[in-house]
């Protein structure tokens, strides 16, 4: 199996205006710019077109230091590349990692476009496009805004079913210029996130008593969402729809001030869009019986950072790109879902050898595990 020279996960993010995603980008952002972010990680994320970084180190600038919020920037679908750039070039030849770069794409999929849809044809036409761009993620965030829930209180029903049901209508709606040929598709986001944006608004809940509104409100809705996103893809049992949940908070927003140091699950995106399919794709390969194609295809796009982890695995024998090619899923999947004691050790001896991609994956592994008991993440069972 070919290793991948560049490591490039997608992310798409839905939620509808005003829900909190630009703000929730230049989070993402502007706290990696801070000295104790860049202190403290092994990595720098940089901002390929450096405008665009700049306007959000800048929002996130001006809620630090102003308590002021960025202007609404609906209509603008934009997609944000970013580069992890390892700190240390000074790697042992041995060592060196088997990949000249990591690369995390955000996709912002505009608010206004999936609760009144489109105005005119060149926005439609803007609108597959951006799509068509998204289908690259692996993980789909949908956002829940808190906001939204406690100006509805009793009825927050109304508003989550009215959110599921414009993402389900939007789907169905662009699936004629999706699969024009009814011909479903290996790549499309199969782990569908339901994320609580603003959960600074409401501290009482956590991660549970958050799926616990979901499915006690819209449990319908959410088996609903799950047939049409199936209706695009092969394999339709590799998919996960709302069996995941994360709370995010992109500051705490006091009357007057807003602290961006107060962060709920901003750090999670890099982990969520790395590490969480890597173990979902590498577990569905291993357990279903999907057409030989598909299997491969979900092992390959993870390859990257599974060679990774095995390298660090000291029962498999290097090099491990050759240990890749003659694992079996089953072990692989052990080695991605390695967790405590064990991962330490993996971090451990990958910092050791200056390997410092194979130290973060396993660092993003511990964020993930982390969140867990904090009650910020519930990820589903495998
Ligand atoms: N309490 C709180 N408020 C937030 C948070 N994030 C965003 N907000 C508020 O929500 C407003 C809208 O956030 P945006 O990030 O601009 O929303 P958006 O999803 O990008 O909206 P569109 O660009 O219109 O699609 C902001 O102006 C803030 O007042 C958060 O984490 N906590
Ligand atoms: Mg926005």
């Amino acid at each position: 199996m070919p290793i991948n020279k560049s490591w490039e996960q997608h992310i798409a993010v839905f939620g509808e205006s005003g829900s909190g995603k630009t703000i929730m980008l230049s989070s993402f952002f502007g706290s990696a710019q801070e000295p104790e972010f860049i202190q403290q990680n092994l990595f720098r994320i940089v901002a390929d077109d450096g405008g665009q970084g700049n306007k959000l180190h800048q929002n996130y600038l001006g809620m630090r230091d102003e308590s002021r919020v960025p202007i609404t920037d609906r209509f603008t679908s934009t997609t944000y590349n970013f580069s992890l750039k390892l700190k240390a070039n000074s790697q042992p030849k041995k060592h060196k990692s088997p990949f000249s770069s990591v690369k995390l794409v955000w996709h912002d999929y505009p608010g206004e476009w999936f609760e009144s849809g489109v105005k005119n044809e060149l926005e439609a036409e803007r609108r597959i496009e951006t799509f068509r761009n998204l289908l690259q993620s692996d993980v789909a965030l949908i956002l829940i805004d808190s906001q939204r829930l406690i100006s509805s209180p009793g009825e927050e029903n109304l508003y989550l079913k009215s959110l599921l049901g414009n993402l389900r209508n939007t789907l169905l709606s662009l699936q004629d210029d999706i699969i024009p040929d009814g011909k479903k598709l290996e790549k499309f986001p199969r782990i569908w996130v339901f994320a609580l944006s603003k959960c600074d608004l409401l501290p009482e809940y956590d991660v549970y008593r958050f799926r616990d509104l979901l499915i006690a409100k819209v449990a319908g809705e959410i088996t609903e969402l799950r047939e049409v996103i199936s209706s695009f893809v092969t394999g339709q049992e590799a998919l996960s729809v709302g069996d995941d949940f994360v709370l995010l908070s992109s500051a705490q927003f006091k009357s007057d001030r807003i602290e961006t140091r107060k962060r709920i699950g901003v750090d999670l995106m890099l982990p969520v869009a790395s590490v969480l399919p890597l173990q979902r794709h590498l577990h569905w390969a291993e357990t279903l019986t999907l057409p030989g194609k598909l299997s491969k295809f979900l092992i390959s796009g993870v390859g990257a950072g599974v060679s990774l982890l095995i390298k660090y695995n000291n029962r498999l024998p290097a090099p491990f790109a050759k240990a890749l090619l003659k694992v079996t899923p089953g072990m692989v999947d052990e080695i991605a879902n390695l967790a405590g004691e064990a991962l330490d050790k993996l971090q451990k001896s990958a910092l050791q050898n200056k390997d410092y991609l194979a130290a973060t994956i396993a660092g993003f592994q511990k964020d993930l595990e982390n969140a867990e008991q904090a009650n910020t993440l519930l990820r589903r069972e495998p």
